[in-house]
């Protein structure tokens, strides 16, 4: 038979919590092309939407619970990797979290309080992860986190969140420095908006993917699984000379720098209303 792209290969995947989620299209490439996964979920909560999914997966994934809040809790989790499979290759790390009232109105009426638990949640724990996972990279390894533009230019409403994957970024690139020497490689993605359960309640979001789809070079929205199949390439040997990276999924809307003007009429109305 002909060899996959991640025969062999085996690493964790966090932050599934449903069928809409980035990491479940992560988890489906993976698994494509051969991957043995981990997966890790949040809380009980997630545990039930998570469980029947992994039924899905070819090789029957480890099922972990970790919560990034507690440093407990990911070294339980990544003992757990440790007891079971000795080592891992690749990591993806796919959460972040916001006081959702604080995804709209100023950035500067940002609390004290949410300011930490947003850095904590979706950028701390990158590079806890990364510290846990790379003693069981021995021989080299992967890691891919995941970003959005609002990182590098002001979208409304993101606020805070925006700030909180600047750095994210930013420590992927003193990760990906920090790991080289032992041949592990770190990237991101940044992905256009997609539809889960992190854009649920958020306000304009459908507005936010038709302007997209209006004006990205390629004319339409990005999927988990389009993101899956870029992630793929990075965890996979393809990417063995990437690292530090942020690799923009999103059909091309980062390189835009003006509405696409044959179609004025219908990026009109979407700001007018509704839609
Ligand atoms: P999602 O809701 O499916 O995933 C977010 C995950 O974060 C959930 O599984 C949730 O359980 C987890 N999480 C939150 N707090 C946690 C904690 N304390 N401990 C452990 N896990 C915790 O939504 P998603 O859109 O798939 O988000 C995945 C990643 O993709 C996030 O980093 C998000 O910022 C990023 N992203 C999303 C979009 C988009 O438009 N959906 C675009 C670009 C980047
Ligand atoms: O990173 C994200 C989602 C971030 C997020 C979303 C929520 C909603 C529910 C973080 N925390 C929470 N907390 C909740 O309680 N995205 C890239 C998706 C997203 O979120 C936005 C966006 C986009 C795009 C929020 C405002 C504006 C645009």
């Amino acid at each position: 038979m002909e060899k996959l792209l991640m025969d062999g290969k085996r690493g964790l995947i966090m932050g599934l919590a449903n069928d809409k989620s980035i990491a479940w299209g992560i988890a489906q490439a993976l698994n494509n092309q051969g991957a043995q996964l981990a997966v890790s979920y949040q809380n009980e909560v997630m545990e039930k939407r998570v469980k029947p999914l992994c039924l899905q997966l070819d090789k029957e994934p480890l099922l972990l619970q970790c919560d990034v809040t507690s440093s407990e809790s990911m070294e339980k989790c990544f003992a757990k990797i440790a007891q079971e499979w000795g080592k891992i290759d690749f990591l993806v790390h796919a959460i972040a979290f916001s006081d959702k009232n604080q995804l709209r109105g100023r950035t500067v009426d940002t609390t004290r309080d949410n300011f930490a638990m947003t850095m904590d949640i979706s950028c701390f724990s990158f590079l806890e992860a990364c510290k846990l996972a790379a003693p069981l990279m021995g021989d080299g390894g992967a890691i891919v986190t995941l970003t959005y533009m609002g990182s590098e230019k002001v979208m409304p409403n993101y606020n805070i969140m925006g700030v909180a994957k600047a750095a994210l970024e930013t420590s992927m690139r003193y990760a990906a420095f920090d790991l080289g020497e032992q041949g592990i490689r770190v990237n991101a993605i940044s992905a256009g908006p997609i539809k889960t359960l992190a854009a649920s309640g958020i306000g304009d979001f459908r507005k936010m993917l038709h302007w997209n789809e209006l004006n990205s070079a390629l004319a339409h929205n990005v999927t988990p699984e389009d993101v899956g199949m870029a992630a793929l390439g990075l965890l996979s040997d393809c990417g063995r000379a990437i690292t530090g990276e942020v690799v923009h999924v999103d059909c091309g809307y980062h390189a835009q720098g003006m509405i696409r003007m044959n179609k004025a009429a219908e990026n009109a109305a979407v700001l007018s209303e509704g839609l």
